[in-house]
């Protein structure tokens, strides 16, 4: 293990005015995002979609690093050129995702748990080869009335901290990503409690696995209620209790926290992140956002080459957005320049 090369490219993942581009659907996630602008799941229409993203102008000056799936880090772009290289030549990093979905909890069926170590050691050498130098392992912890159980807490943040171990192994930085979901109609209490909890777990994991923490991120939820709880908390207070529960979990020996967007829309995404990179943090406070990096650009792009140049310059005007917010210094009257782009 090169922990230097580790540590070098976990920084860089978290470059100041930098974050993560996650595209790293599966073609069934990719599969709702399409029918959204009803276009057809077709290997064509993924290539010409990511296309679109990875070729917007400046893409590297905001997009440190992007999370790539199997079919993508395989594929050319449209102009021939294999996406990992389209990708390093526009100065971000590319990675990968490395599990396989998730299945339902033998004797709690209502929770999930990640799958995909099998053969993982073989699928990181061999990612490695096709240029990626950063993977990603999604947990998924749900809230209800009686969950999330503890044995789920426990065997989803071994799974995680078993697929960290193996990623350094291979001089690939691990993203280690415990989503708690924001579906449910819980209050953002309960998201504290549970997500303090989840982090706990994993932490607890990455240590008896001897996972090297200065060379991997964190990709957590931010502390926030479920969509469906009538009490929405305001941002300023999902700022301050995010960094609550990040400051009780979270070493200051990792390098950074790269927030999943959840299904919060961008703007508001864009804006918690600039809310709590207000003052002084323990470590570099980023993002790593599908839908909230994305949705505008899929809306405008509606699979039509015609409409690639204005997408392009939504995605550009989302990324420098947040690029901002890297350094608190978004506001929410920004959200104007998304419209004149
Ligand atoms: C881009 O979506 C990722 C892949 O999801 P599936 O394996 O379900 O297809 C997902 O893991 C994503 O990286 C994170 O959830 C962050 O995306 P959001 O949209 O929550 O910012």
């Amino acid at each position: 293990m090169n922990v230097k090369e580790l540590e070098k490219t976990a920084r860089a993942l978290v470059a100041p005015g930098k974050g993560i581009l996650a595209a790293d659907e599966s073609h069934g996630t990719i599969e709702k995002r399409f029918q959204s602008i009803q276009i057809a799941n077709t290997e064509d229409n993924r290539r010409a979609y990511r296309d679109m993203l990875f070729t917007s102008k400046g893409f590297g000056d905001h997009v440190s690093g992007v999370i790539l799936f199997d079919e993508t880090i395989k594929q050319k772009g449209l102009a021939g050129t294999p996406f990992p290289e389209v990708l390093a030549k526009s100065g971000s990093i590319p990675g990968i995702k490395v599990d396989a979905g998730t299945v339902a909890m033998t004797g709690s069926p209502e929770e999930k748990i990640t799958q995909g170590l099998d053969g993982l050691r073989e699928r990181l050498i061999a990612y490695r080869q096709l240029g990626a130098r950063f993977a990603k392992w999604r947990a998924v912890i749900t809230i209800g009335t009686t969950i999330p159980t503890l044995p789920n807490l426990r065997e989803n943040a071994i799974l995680l901290a078993r697929y960290a171990a193996l990623c350094q192994e291979q001089d690939i930085v691990p993203i280690v990503e415990p989503e708690v979901l924001m579906d449910g109609d819980n209050t953002i209490q309960r998201c504290l409690q549970v997500t303090e909890q989840t982090l706990h777990e994993t932490f607890d994991a990455l240590y008896d696995h001897c996972v090297v923490l200065e060379g991997m991120l964190l990709k957590p939820n931010m502390v926030i209620a479920g969509k469906k709880c009538p009490a929405q908390a305001t941002p300023e207070l999902v700022a301050e209790l995010t960094l609550q529960c990040f400051r009780h979990t979270v070493p200051c020996a990792v390098p950074g926290i790269v927030f999943l967007s959840g299904g919060q829309s961008a703007a508001q995404a864009t804006h918690h992140l600039s809310l709590m990179n207000a003052g002084p943090l323990p470590w570099q406070l980023s993002f790593s956002y599908g839908r909230a990096l994305q949705d505008e650009a899929l809306k405008a792009w509606g699979g039509k080459p015609e409409n690639v140049a204005k997408a392009q310059k939504l995605f550009a005007a989302r990324a420098r957005l947040n690029g901002l917010a890297r350094s608190g210094k978004y506001e929410p009257k920004m959200e104007a320049e998304l419209v004149r782009a």
